[in-house]
């Protein structure tokens, strides 16, 4: 029977749900859309992955005329999983989207996380789920960590506890899988969450096989012989199980001189060789190396198309295809930055900001790095005396997609001052005093790459993304940018005190102590590097060891 291998998908066209549709190909089943209420009529093994916002959702569903027949078909116990607003739409309600109504079919309601006990909202990354029984579903996660990146949850209660699966702790606890008969819903993304999140969508599709394989590898590991034990349902999000700090492989990608798209990692931003005719160093092709580091346990994968500010987004055919290509290897996010603003392509033809990232997410990418246009917006916005007005890139792609899909990329340069009074900016005293003695220093914001400083620093930037709808800050340094000296950790720590959303430290990694130095001494939620992993200087693989040993939460 052919429709054993075939899943029905429901796409409300929201948002990118092309790694769903790659982890379900993966898997080695079919996938139909749902085009019409009658489709889920007809339906035998359902996945429904929310995207976008609550309040969006219900929406389009409503306007579509499926709310109906979804209800139907959960309520019929057929084959269900939801992912992520998958699960949060089951509940009763949710306070985003300015309060609106869900499907009913599980007590409670979906609130925001607390964003006054100082821990980054959104949630976003790996962190452990704590079953309440066992499940075929969820026996093979163990202590491993999955994938989540969310800032409203729902939470446990006596009305919901006989579909509460698994719980998780930030913060406090909140509902991370839900299950009753064959109908199940995860907050995480299981498409996202590497192996284990395969193995979890195994589990759904084809449970007989799943259990089974299970044991195979079971009896093929000599020990331990069960599978470790899960956390502690109240183990603390900052010891060793909870949130994970993230290890993020980043690829700078620019065309060579012949015309080929190329992994290229400059010193300080420059990414040509110091002799002969100055070629665009070449240290390998993205696909390949993102697949790389997918194998070998980067957290995530972020590319960044270095000369995307000259370039026409739209008309980027090969960085596009180089996305497609790496979300059916890569099964965690993906990152990709260079060029996302509203612009106008060679025909004359316009494009929003929102327009550009779709295709983006169209192609293959989780989240939309933007650098320069961040630098304008954020000007702008205080030249407005700190006032949002829905014209930027960064809140017209957030009110889509969500804040999360969002980061805003940095590319600061330290400036030393004699005093704080020298500047309206925001200064800090430093442990490393400059040329003519300075004691103190601010990060001046530069767009196209480094080519332009602006009267800017990056902690006034940092704030002034945030309030406009970022969900993240991918923090490089100009000075520090393949030196592998280590982290700026001054600006890392000004930066991430300055702001509640999660901050990747970047530029100048060069050793595993480099990443616990960061995360011991600032706020970062995750450590990117470049150069020493494409030169395999140190292996991530090291990195998570060595973070492992200094008692820093590690996905491995
Ligand atoms: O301005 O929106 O078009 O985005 C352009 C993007 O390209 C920005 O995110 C900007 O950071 C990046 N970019 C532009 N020029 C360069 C360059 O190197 N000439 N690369 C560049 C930025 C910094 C990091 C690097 C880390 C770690 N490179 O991405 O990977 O510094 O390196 P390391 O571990 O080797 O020290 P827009």
């Amino acid at each position: 029977n052919s429709s054993n291998r075939e899943v029905t998908l429901l796409d409300y066209g929201a948002g990118n749900v092309r790694s769903v549709r790659n982890a379900i190909k993966k898997l080695g089943y079919t996938i139909r859309d749902v085009e019409k209420p009658a489709d889920l009529v007809s339906a035998e093994k359902l996945i429904f992955p929310g995207v976008g916002s609550y309040g969006q959702a219900i929406r389009i569903l409503s306007q579509k005329g499926l709310v109906g027949p979804l209800k139907d078909y959960i309520e019929s116990g057929r084959p269900f999983l939801g992912i992520c607003l998958g699960l949060q739409l089951l509940f009763e309600g949710s306070e985003e989207s300015g309060g609106c109504e869900g499907l009913g079919i599980i007590p409670g309601a979906v609130t925001q996380f607390d964003t006054t006990l100082g821990l980054p909202v959104p949630h976003i990354g790996w962190n452990n789920i704590s079953p309440t029984r066992g499940s075929v579903l969820l026996d093979g996660v163990g202590d491993r960590r999955v994938y989540f990146v969310h800032s409203y949850r729902a939470t446990p209660s006596p009305a919901n506890a006989d579909w509460v699966l698994s719980t998780t702790q930030y913060g406090g606890e909140f509902v991370s899988t839900v299950n009753r008969g064959s109908v199940s819903a995860v907050q995480f993304h299981p498409e996202k969450s590497g192996p284990t999140g395969l193995d979890i969508i195994a589990g759904f599709l084809q449970p007989e096989e799943a259990v089974a394989a299970r044991g195979r590898e079971r009896a093929a590991t000599p020990s331990p012989s069960s599978p470790a034990p899960a956390p502690a349902p109240n183990s603390p999000s900052s010891g060793p199980y909870g949130l994970a700090k993230r290890v993020i492989a980043c690829l700078d990608v620019r065309s060579n001189d012949q015309g080929d798209l190329v992994v290229t990692k400059g010193d300080q931003y420059d990414v040509r060789e110091k002799e002969g005719g100055r070629d665009v160093r070449n240290l390998g092709k993205p696909v390949d190396l993102a697949a790389r580091y997918f194998e070998e346990g980067a957290d995530e994968v972020a590319f960044l198309n270095i000369t995307g500010f000259r370039d026409c987004v739209m008309e980027d055919a090969p960085m596009l295809e180089v996305l497609r290509r790496a979300s059916e290897r890569v099964f965690v996010p993906l990152t990709v930055g260079g060029g996302i603003k509203a612009l106008t392509d060679s025909s004359g033809r316009s494009f929003s900001a929102a327009e550009v990232a779709a295709e983006y997410f169209r192609s293959g990418a989780d989240k939309v790095s933007i650098g320069s246009d961040a630098v304008d917006a954020a000007q702008a916005y205080y030249a407005r005396g700190g006032v949002p007005d829905g014209s930027t890139a960064i809140e017209q792609i957030s009110a889509v997609y969500g804040k999360q899909a969002v980061v805003v990329s940095i590319d600061p340069r330290r400036v030393y001052v004699t005093e704080p009074a020298a500047v309206p900016h925001a200064t800090v005293r430093t442990s490393k005093p400059g040329p003519n003695g300075e004691e103190f220093c601010w990060w001046q914001c530069t767009v196209k790459g480094g080519r332009e400083g602006r009267d800017i620093g990056a902690v006034e930037l940092a704030r002034a993304v945030e309030a406009l709808g970022a969900g993240e800050i991918l923090l490089n340094c100009i000075d520090n940018d393949g030196v592998g000296k280590g982290f700026d950790l001054e600006l890392v720590g000004a930066v991430s005190k300055a702001v509640t959303i999660p901050v990747i430290a970047s530029s100048g990694a060069g050793s595993p102590q480099h990443f616990s130095e960061v995360f011991h001494s600032t706020g970062a939620a995750a450590a990117l590097a470049a150069g020493v992993f494409h030169r395999r200087e140190v292996g991530i693989e090291q990195v998570k060891k060595h973070l492992v040993e200094q008692n820093i939460p590690t996905r491995l």
